[in-house]
């Protein structure tokens, strides 16, 4: 059915963290279809997989040697079949994801662009000859020093890396690598994969006279170092060759600057992609203020209206590059760590755009908060500390903002019951396990009405039932109000109002005129409810309510 992913629930897997089959405390192929079931019982329609692909795993397998073969770690390519089979049984689709903006520099394309200068892959990546002298300063997101450009003696030449400097930039302009990624794409396509998530795609165009840039520039470092002058035109040839050949779904990480920009990517005329995600929302726990709901609010309503006529949005909380969603949004103190995140799996699945889950999100997993930086796995975060330490900077402050932060908060090992290592491994985990896994955990909720995963369980449900939730319009209401999130979703006859109460705090919300409820809730994170003119709403409560 064309659009399918418009209505599709989508689930996160970050494999090495999800279920370890052999022991080796890694995840991998086996283990996510040792829980085919649990995927289905969930209710979710499709399964995005972090990079499955050979890589030497600088970053955790964004960093890929080669794109046609599975990382020994995480199985075989027969291990890859069974798990798109035993998905496509369950009518769950799955979606890959799909990093070119750069490649390992191990792959082979790397090994031979930097042998020599006239190596045919040289243009495959950036160089910059050092007799050209110092090359124009680019920041790395990864590297200790910051710097994007690696010097490499062979050739007396620097390359690019936005990323690690074990993540050399692929070079787009070169019409040969981009048949060679087309290559690849029908590859997989062709064994029946659904689509595709573009890994920070949008730095993939850039401006490779790479020109000093100007003051502030970092205060719009997307605009500066990608969203070059052929981003679109790759986009549309890429979906001209290949994507339009088959009904797969598309999402861009990242896309642009707002919404004007994030449109280019989706207005269905352009023939590129389905749709994008945009970090403001992930981003706005960050500022210096922490969680302000009102401006939440705001965000989310302007991103809704600017795509209410055309083009697709999809709502997420949280990922792997994210801290867990219920300590960022929510309140992940014991007593409500569970409803928070009810509450916030109810947004998510109750906006209009495609909801993307986070493994470990229906369950309610929450930050591990390491003390020591040994503890950390994660590139960006050791390569940041060594950096402050070489600078002989703040050692505590960089660690009290890891703690809050970083991206291993939301990589911890996958919490399936009170067992040895949660059930992860019978191994040593890569990655320590969340010593709250006896309380949080996917057997004990299992078996419990109440809990996080089965009132996932019932949205996800709900979404299903009722197509107002997916495709009705959106209106805020009561905007200025600080604790209270409510909204209404319309389509034709049918009408839903979403109240959710955004603290720890007992509240009550005044039903705005006109509005009349009907009937007894579609959810609720609480086991009753009275309807009334002012509703009572206990701490993070959150309703989907009929109206007439
Ligand atoms: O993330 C891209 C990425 O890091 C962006 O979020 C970037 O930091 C942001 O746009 C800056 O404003 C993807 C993956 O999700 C991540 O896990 C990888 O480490 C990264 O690409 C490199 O492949
Ligand atoms: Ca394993």
């Amino acid at each position: 059915k064309p659009g399918w992913w418009k209505e599709t629930v989508v689930y996160q897997i970050y494999p090495r963290s999800f279920r370890d089959s052999n022991g080796d405390g890694v995840g991998d192929l086996r283990g996510i279809i040792a829980k085919l079931d649990y995927l289905q019982d969930l209710g979710v329609g499709t399964v995005w997989l972090n990079p499955i692909y050979a890589s030497p795993n600088d970053d955790n397998g964004y960093d890929i040697s080669d794109y046609r073969r599975i990382m020994p770690e995480f199985g075989t390519m027969q291990d890859f079949d069974a798990l798109l089979n035993g998905l496509h049984q369950r009518n769950i689709k799955l979606v890959m994801d799909l990093v070119v903006n750069h490649s390992s520099d191990e792959h082979e394309w790397f090994k031979q662009a930097r042998s020599y200068r006239t190596n045919p892959y040289r243009d495959y990546y950036h160089w910059w000859p050092a007799e050209k002298g110092k090359p124009t300063p680019r920041w790395s997101f990864f590297d200790v020093n910051s710097d994007a450009w690696k010097y490499d003696s062979l050739t007396n030449s620097y390359y690019l890396h936005y990323f690690s400097r074990k993540q050399p930039d692929l070079n787009w302009e070169n019409p040969k690598l981009r048949q060679e990624v087309y290559k690849m794409m029908r590859f997989w396509l062709d064994k029946g994969i659904d689509g595709f998530r573009l890994d920070a795609f949008q730095f993939a165009a850039k401006d490779t006279t790479f020109p000093v840039l100007p003051a502030g520039y970092e205060k719009n470092i997307i605009k500066y170092y990608g969203h070059g002058p052929h981003l679109h035109d790759y986009l549309q040839e890429m979906n001209r060759e290949v994507l339009s050949k088959y009904n797969v779904m598309t999402v861009a990480e990242g896309a642009g600057s707002g919404p004007a920009d994030a449109m280019l990517f989706v207005d269905p005329a352009r023939k590129e992609l389905n749709m994008a995600y945009h970090f403001e929302g992930v981003d706005l726990g960050l500022g210096p203020k922490g969680f302000q709901l009102a401006e939440f609010k705001r965000l989310y309503t302007r991103w809704d209206s600017a795509f209410a006529q055309k083009g697709w949005l999809s709502i997420f909380l949280g990922n792997h590059d994210q801290p867990r969603m219920v300590s960022k949004f929510g309140d992940d103190r014991p007593a409500f760590r569970a409803p928070s995140a009810k509450l916030l799996n109810t947004f998510i699945l109750t906006m209009r755009g495609t909801p993307y889950c986070y493994n470990g999100d229906e369950l309610g997993m929450s930050n591990i908060r390491f003390d020591k930086i040994e503890d950390y796995r994660d590139v960006a975060t050791r390569n940041g500390y060594q950096q402050v330490k070489n600078q002989g900077g703040n050692l505590s402050a960089f660690l009290a903002t890891a703690k809050r932060f970083a991206r291993d908060n939301g990589r911890t090992p996958f919490q399936w019951d009170t067992t040895r290592n949660a059930g992860f491994t019978t191994g040593t985990p890569w990655l320590k396990i969340n010593p709250n896994y006896r309380d949080v955990n996917a057997a004990a909720q299992d078996q419990d009405p109440n809990s996080v995963l089965n009132h996932f369980r019932r949205a996800t449900a709900v979404r299903q039932e009722h197509p107002v939730l997916v495709h009705g319009r959106y209106q805020l209401l009561d905007a200025a109000n600080p604790h209270i999130y409510a909204y209404t979703r319309t389509e034709g006859q049918n009408k839903a109002l979403v109240v959710l109460n955004f603290s720890s705090e007992p509240r009550s919300w005044l039903l705005p005129a006109g509005l009349q409820l009907s009937g007894a809730p579609w959810l609720n994170n609480y086991p009753t409810f009275t309807p009334a003119a002012t509703l009572a709403l206990e701490p993070w409560q959150a309703l989907v309510l009929p109206l007439r």
